[in-house]
C-alpha cells in the first residue's frame, strides 16, 4: 500500500507553502468536535487559523471529511466539524482505518492529527492540551494514545502543557520514557493548561521562537524519533481561579466514575464537565490559550525558515 493510495487531499495554499519551504501549522480538529462547545467551536477554530496567519505562516487544519483526509479545510468544512448532527467521530491513531474505511467525518485527536501533519511534511502543530496519564491510570491503563504517537513522530507541538484532570506527574514520566522532549517557553515551570504553573517543573527552557526552532531543527538533524513539545503557560492574569478549578476538577473527576464514562469519552467528558461548571470562565482561558499557541506555533515555523 502505497501513500497513493491515501485518499488524502492537501489544500493548494498549503501544497504550494510547503513546496517552497514555507511555513505552515497543523491544527488538530477534535477541539472543534469535541473539546468546545456549539457554536463557538466554529468561530473559535477559525479564529485559531487567523492567528497561525498573524503569525506569518499558512494553517492546515487537518480532519477527515466522507473518508478523506483533508489538510487544510474550507469554511463549509469547518462547520461540518463543528456540527452536532455531523456524526463525527474523534479520531485517533488507531481510528484512522476504520474512519477511512467507512467514509465517514472524523476529528483528529493530537495523535491522529502528528501522524498525518508528518506524513504531508509539516513540523509545527498547535493545540491546546496534550491528553496524558488519566488519574488512576495504575487501575484503569487508561493513558493517551497521543503520548505512543508523539514519541514515533518528529514533529513540534505547541501546546499549555496538559489538563490538572490527568496525572501530570505520570504524564511527564511517560513523556521522558517515550523520549519527547518538553521545553517550557518564557518558563522554568510546566504549565497546567488552565492554571500558568502545574507544581512539576521542565527540563528545558527557551525564551524566543528562534531558539525554538533550532530544538526542532536539531533533532532532525540527529534524527532523534520524537516530538519536541513547546509548553507555553496561559498567563497568570488570564488563568483560571485556583479555588474554582480545584472545586469542579474534584466534583468532574467523581461525576465520571460515577457516570461509568470510560475509554475516549473520557477526556470530552471532563472538558464539557469545565465549561459547564465554571459558567464558561474555563471556554474563555481555552481559547484565550489556544490563540496564543497558534500564534506562537507560526512565529517557531517562521524563525526556522531562516
Ligand atoms: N486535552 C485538552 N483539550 C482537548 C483534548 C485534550 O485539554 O481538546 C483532546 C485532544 O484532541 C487530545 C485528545 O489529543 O483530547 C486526547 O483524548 P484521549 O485522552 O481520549 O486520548
Ligand atoms: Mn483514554
Amino acid at each position: 500500500m502505497s501513500i497513493d493510495q491515501v485518499r488524502l487531499e492537501i489544500h493548494p495554499e498549503v501544497k504550494e507553502t510547503l513546496a517552497r519551504g514555507g511555513a505552515v501549522v497543523a491544527l488538530e480538529s477534535t477541539i472543534i468536535s469535541h473539546g468546545l462547545p456549539s457554536p463557538r467551536n466554529v468561530v473559535v477554530a477559525a479564529q485559531i487559523e487567523q492567528n497561525v496567519r498573524d503569525g506569518g505562516a499558512i494553517p492546515a487544519t487537518i480532519a477527515i471529511i466522507g473518508g478523506v483526509v483533508k489538510v487544510g479545510l474550507s469554511p463549509a468544512e469547518l462547520e461540518i466539524l463543528g456540527d452536532p448532527a455531523s456524526d463525527v467521530v474523534k479520531v485517533s491513531t488507531r481510528d484512522l482505518g476504520p474512519v477511512l474505511a467507512a467514509g465517514k467525518n472524523g476529528a483528529t485527536t493530537v495523535s491522529a492529527t502528528s501522524h498525518i501533519a508528518h506524513l504531508a511534511g509539516i513540523k509545527y502543530f498547535a493545540t491546546g492540551g496534550l491528553g496524558g496519564v488519566h488519574r488512576g491510570a495504575q487501575e484503569t491503563y487508561d493513558e493517551s494514545a497521543d503520548l505512543v504517537t508523539l514519541a514515533r513522530t518528529p514533529i513540534t507541538v505547541v501546546c499549555a502543557g496538559v489538563k490538572s484532570i490527568l496525572d501530570v506527574a505520570a504524564t511527564l514520566e511517560r513523556l521522558e520514557t517515550l523520549g519527547v522532549t518538553v521545553v517550557g517557553f518564557g518558563t522554568d515551570a510546566f504549565p497546567g493548561f488552565y492554571r500558568a504553573d502545574s507544581g512539576y517543573g521542565v527540563t528545558w527552557r527557551v525564551d524566543t521562537a528562534a531558539q525554538a526552532a533550532a530544538i526542532g531543527t536539531q533533532r532532525d538533524a540527529i534524527r532523534a524519533p520524537g516530538a519536541v513539545i513547546i509548553a507555553q503557560p496561559v498567563s497568570e492574569a488570564d488563568q483560571l481561579d485556583l479555588e474554582l478549578h480545584d472545586r469542579v476538577l474534584t466534583q468532574g473527576l467523581a461525576a465520571a466514575t460515577s457516570a461509568h464514562i470510560v475509554g475516549k469519552d473520557v477526556t470530552p467528558f471532563l472538558l464539557d464537565w469545565f465549561h459547564t461548571q465554571t459558567n464558561d470562565q474555563s471556554l474563555e482561558v481555552n481559547v484565550t490559550l489556544i490563540n496564543a499557541n497558534a500564534r506562537l506555533a507560526a512565529q517557531i515555523a517562521v524563525a526556522a525558515t531562516k
